[in-house]
């Protein structure tokens, strides 16, 4: 795993990759000596994770578990059932891939999904995540920031946004049949939103590659915005003059705008947004408070100023 950050302030508070690195090898020697020691390996691994400092962020805040994050997933192209969609989503076809580069960009074209990594620095990243159902997660995600692949395609002054298009295989995507959203699944964001260095493409999470079900082998991980913002399997970025109109927003535009960015004096129509439920938390536990920005406010804020979060939702 290359490490290399032109922004020294993010990578110091995340994990060390190379702390990283040996407890895997530790857990993979364990599980070759079988079952037994697998199980302190699993315990091990757990303890690796707990509280750490999230992304360049100062609170220490309690990784969830791994069995969590992969079967709690929302794909609704497979199924709006957080469950089934993690079984269904193995049908998956992820291999070859390729990414589409059009629009206002000097450097268009199909990239394979191997050329594209050779050309990143993968990291890992520890983020909040915050679904817009108002439970929270914190995912180790692997990935490289979306700026170091916009950098190398080389958009023109014309660009002021970029959509994301998920990838269609009828065949296995039993969700496409029902209109709970208009397919493909596309998102979008502002220029500098895509070029902040918080904004990352993830290949992998808890130093594995991707599973399928949160959105193998390339999703968008945008940590200040609800979870619908970060788009799985993409194939296509399309650079653009004007706002693009996005899934969420044309099924249900009253209720999920294009910004999205996590607000808690901002409800939902339909619900409060001022607590989140933590993902694998007892029932005992109490909601936490959600933030402004999801916690991020130090870094992204300013992308915002001037703007009404209430208009702009
Ligand atoms: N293509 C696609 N991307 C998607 C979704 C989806 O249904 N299809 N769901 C979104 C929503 S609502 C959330 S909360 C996150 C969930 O990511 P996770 O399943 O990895 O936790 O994925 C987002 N990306
Ligand atoms: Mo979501």
């Amino acid at each position: 795993m290359l490490i290399k950050n032109d922004d020294a302030s993010l990578t110091k508070e995340v994990t060390d990759p190379q702390v990283f690195k040996a407890r895997r090898k530790i857990i993979q020697a364990a599980i070759a000596l079988g079952a037994t020691a697998s199980v302190s390996a699993a315990a091990n691994e757990k303890k690796a994770y707990q509280h750490v400092p999230i992304g360049p962020y100062s609170k220490k805040l309690q990784v969830t578990d791994y069995e969590d994050a992969i079967n709690y997933t929302n794909f609704y192209e497979f199924s709006t059932n957080k469950k089934d969609s993690t079984v269904l989503a193995q049908a998956l076809k992820i291999s070859p891939w390729q990414v589409l580069i059009e629009g206002e960009v000097d450097k268009p074209g199909l990239y394979d999904f191997e050329d594209i990594l050779k050309k990143v620095n993968l990291e890992e990243r520890i983020y909040r995540f915050r679904c817009v159902e108002a439970w929270s997660m914190v995912v180790p995600w692997i990935g490289f920031p979306l700026h170091q692949l916009i950098k190398q395609v080389q958009p023109t002054s014309r660009a002021k946004f970029v959509e994301f298009t998920t990838v269609l295989q009828p065949d296995v995507m039993p969700g496409l049949r029902y209109s709970s959203l208009k397919w493909p699944y596309t998102e979008g964001l502002r220029m500098d939103e895509a070029m902040h260095p918080l904004t990352l493409m993830a290949t992998g999470m808890y130093d594995e590659k991707l599973p399928k079900q949160n959105g193998a082998p390339l999703r968008l991980v945008v940590p200040w915005k609800y979870g619908f913002k970060s788009i799985k399997s993409i194939i296509k970025i399309r650079f653009l003059e004007n706002m693009p109109s996005t899934a969420w927003n044309t099924s249900a535009p009253g209720e999920y705008g294009f910004y999205a960015n996590v607000n808690p004096a901002v409800p939902h129509p339909r619900w409060s947004q001022a607590r989140e439920r933590v993902l694998g938390a007892s029932i005992f536990t109490p909601k936490r408070k959600t933030e402004k920005f999801n916690g991020y406010g130090e870094q992204v804020a300013a992308l915002y100023s001037g703007m009404n979060l209430k208009k702009y939702y």
